[in-house]
C-alpha cells in the first residue's frame, strides 16, 4: 500500500512538473529587450540562452597576443557588473564544459572585420579570420547582454545571452568619426570615451583634426611655438591645450585596442592662422598674425611659393607620420579662399609628395580633386558633388561625409542650442535615411571607402556636448556603414535605437533624446 502510494505520489508530482513546464512560457531569453546596431547581415534566435555564471570563462586561443587583448576586454566589461571572477584562459584545443571561446578561423566571407557568433545553451563561441573580427564580435556579444553589464558596479543577474547564429561582417571598411579639437581642445580623457562609444558600434576610424585658425594641438619637437603659441587658446578666448607626442601615441594605442585606426589632420594652406601666429617666417610679409578665437573662416593661408612653408611641412608631417601608425595622413585643403587658386593646385601637387616620401596616404577635403591626385589618395566629400565625380575620374576612392546627413554639429532643429545650421537641420531620421550606394548620382559603391561623421566644435566646449550632439546620429552613421542597405531601414532601426537607450544611460552618455525615437530605458 505504502509503495504504491508512493509511487503515485510520485507520477502525481512528475505531472505537476510536466504541467508547470508546459504552462510556463518559452524560456525568457529577454529577445524582446535587445536591440543590434549595427544590424548584423544574419542573425537566427533559436529560442534558448546562455547564462553567465561565476564560473564562466574566457579562453582564446593560445599564443595569440591580440585575442588575449579583447578577451580581457570583454572580462573588464563582465567582471565589474556581473561580480564574477571571469578568467581569461589560453587553450591549444576547442575545451570542454561550459565557456566563452573566442578564436580564428578560415572563412573568407568574413573579410578582415567580420565574425560568427554562435551562442547554444552551453557555450558562445567567437571566430573570425583576424583579430579586429573578434573585437567586432565582442561588441555584438555586449548588446545581446542585459544593459546593465556596462555598469562599473555590481548589478543584480541573471546575465542571460539568447542563443543564436550570427554572421557578420560590413559593408564599407573606412567607418569614421571626426573629432575637431582644434575649435576647442578635448582631452584625452574626452577622447577615449569617444572612442570606447565609437568601438561599442563598431566604427573603425577616428579622425582627428588637429589644427586650425583657432588652435595648434599636437606637439611638433622641431617648431615648438606651434604648441606654445598656436595652441594657448580656442574659440572665445580659453586656454586651449594641445596633446604632446607621448599623449599622441597614447590616444593612437588607445585607438589600436580597440581596432580604431587614428587619422591624424593638418590643414593647409587654409584654414593655418593658429601656425601663422605662432611664427612670422611662415608669413609672406615675416609677421606674426593675431590669434584668433572666433568662427569665422577662408581668411588664412600657408605662404604657398616660400621654400621655408615646404620644409615647415615635411617636419610637420614627417614627425606627426613617425607616430601615427594608421596608412593616412589627412592634409586638409578644404575652403582655402585666401590662398590663389594658381597657387593652389601646385601647392596640393607638392604637399602629396611630401606625404608620400613619408610613406603614407593622402586623405583631403573634395576641394583637393581639381589637382592631380596620386594612386591610392581619398578624397573626402563634404560639400561639392562634382569634386567627388572628378575625384573618382581620377582613379579615387571617396569618403562621404555629406553636410546635411554626417554633420554632427548640425543643429537636430531649430531648439537645439548647440551648433551650426549651414547645411540645414539633421534631425535623427534625416542623419540615418539615406544610402552611400545612392548619394551622388555616378558615385557607386566600388568608389566608396565609407563615410565619416565629423564633428565641428565651434559651439562644443565638453564631453557632455560632444555626447549630445553626436549621439544618437553617430551610431546611425555607424549602421550605414557597417549593414547593407538592403537589411536598413528607418521602423526597424527606430526601434532598435530606442532600446539602445538604458546602455547609453548605463555608460552616462548624455545623448539626445529625439521625439522621433521611442526611447525605453
Ligand atoms: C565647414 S567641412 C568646414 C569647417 C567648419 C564646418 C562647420 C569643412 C571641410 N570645413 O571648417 O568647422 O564647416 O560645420
Amino acid at each position: 500500500m505504502k509503495i504504491i502510494t508512493k509511487t503515485g505520489f510520485a507520477i502525481l508530482a512528475l505531472l505537476f512538473v510536466l504541467a508547470a513546464m508546459a504552462l510556463k512560457p518559452k524560456e525568457s531569453n529577454n529577445q524582446d529587450k535587445i536591440s543590434l546596431i549595427p544590424q548584423p547581415v544574419s542573425v537566427k534566435y533559436t529560442g534558448g540562452y546562455f547564462t553567465l555564471t561565476y564560473s564562466t570563462g574566457i579562453f582564446y586561443q593560445e599564443a595569440n597576443p591580440a585575442l588575449k587583448k579583447s578577451a580581457r576586454f570583454l572580462a573588464k566589461i563582465l567582471h565589474p557588473s556581473t561580480g564574477f571572477p571571469v578568467p581569461v584562459i589560453p587553450v591549444k584545443n576547442k575545451p570542454s564544459g561550459t565557456y566563452i571561446y573566442l578564436t580564428l578561423t578560415e572563412n573568407k566571407a568574413l573579410g578582415n572585420e567580420g565574425y560568427e557568433l554562435k551562442v547554444t545553451k552551453k557555450r558562445i563561441i567567437l571566430s573570425a579570420n583576424k583579430p579586429a573580427g573578434i573585437f567586432r564580435g565582442i561588441q555584438t556579444l555586449r548588446q545581446l547582454l542585459p544593459a546593465r553589464v556596462e555598469k562599473c558596479y555590481l548589478q543584480k543577474g541573471p546575465w542571460q545571452i539568447p542563443t543564436t547564429k550570427i554572421i557578420d561582417y560590413p559593408a564599407y571598411a573606412y567607418r569614421g568619426a571626426m573629432l575637431d579639437v582644434a575649435r576647442h581642445f578635448f582631452s584625452v580623457k574626452t577622447v577615449e570615451k569617444y572612442m570606447d562609444l565609437m568601438a561599442l558600434y563598431k566604427l573603425n576610424i577616428l579622425h582627428l583634426h588637429l589644427s586650425d585658425d583657432q588652435g595648434w594641438r599636437i606637439q611638433i619637437k622641431s617648431w615648438p611655438e606651434l604648441t606654445k603659441i598656436g595652441g594657448s587658446t580656442e574659440v572665445g578666448g580659453g586656454k586651449g591645450g594641445f596633446y604632446t607626442q607621448k599623449q599622441f601615441k597614447e590616444l593612437v594605442h588607445y585607438a589600436a585596442d580597440r581596432y580604431i585606426t587614428i587619422v591624424p589632420e593638418i590643414d593647409m594652406p587654409g584654414h593655418i592662422n593658429a601656425a601663422l601666429a605662432s611664427y612670422a617666417i611662415l608669413n609672406c610679409n615675416n609677421k606674426r598674425k593675431k590669434l584668433f578665437t572666433g568662427i569665422d573662416v577662408g581668411f588664412s593661408t600657408l605662404c604657398t611659393h616660400k621654400k621655408i612653408t615646404y620644409k615647415f611641412i615635411n617636419d610637420v608631417v614627417g614627425e606627426i607620420s613617425a607616430i601615427s601608425p594608421g596608412p593616412y595622413f589627412h592634409i586638409g585643403g578644404d575652403e582655402s579662399h585666401a590662398t590663389p587658386k594658381k597657387d593652389y593646385l601646385p601647392f596640393i601637387a607638392k604637399v602629396q609628395n611630401i606625404v608620400a616620401a613619408h610613406h603614407k596616404k593622402v586623405i583631403g577635403w573634395d576641394e583637393i580633386a581639381q589637382t592631380p591626385l596620386k594612386k591610392g589618395t581619398l578624397v573626402q566629400y563634404w560639400a561639392n558633388k562634382k569634386n567627388v565625380l572628378t575625384a573618382i575620374k581620377k582613379g579615387a576612392k571617396v569618403i562621404l561625409s555629406p553636410g546635411g546627413r554626417t554633420y554632427l554639429d548640425m543643429k537636430y532643429d531649430s531648439t537645439t542650442k548647440l551648433g551650426l545650421h549651414w547645411a540645414g537641420y539633421v534631425n535623427v531620421k534625416r542623419a540615418y535615411n539615406w544610402n552611400p550606394s545612392t548619394l551622388i548620382p555616378g558615385v557607386t559603391k566600388k568608389d566608396i571607402a565609407g563615410i565619416e561623421a565629423p564633428l565641428w566644435s565651434e559651439t562644443i566646449t565638453d564631453l557632455k556636448d560632444i555626447e549630445y550632439m553626436a549621439f544618437p546620429r553617430l551610431i546611425g552613421d555607424a549602421e550605414i556603414g557597417w549593414t547593407p542597405k538592403n537589411l536598413r531601414n528607418w521602423n526597424s532601426y527606430r526601434l532598435r535605437l530606442g532600446k539602445q537607450a538604458a546602455r547609453l544611460d548605463d555608460l552616462n552618455v548624455n545623448f539626445y533624446r529625439s521625439k522621433l525615437i521611442p526611447w525605453q530605458d
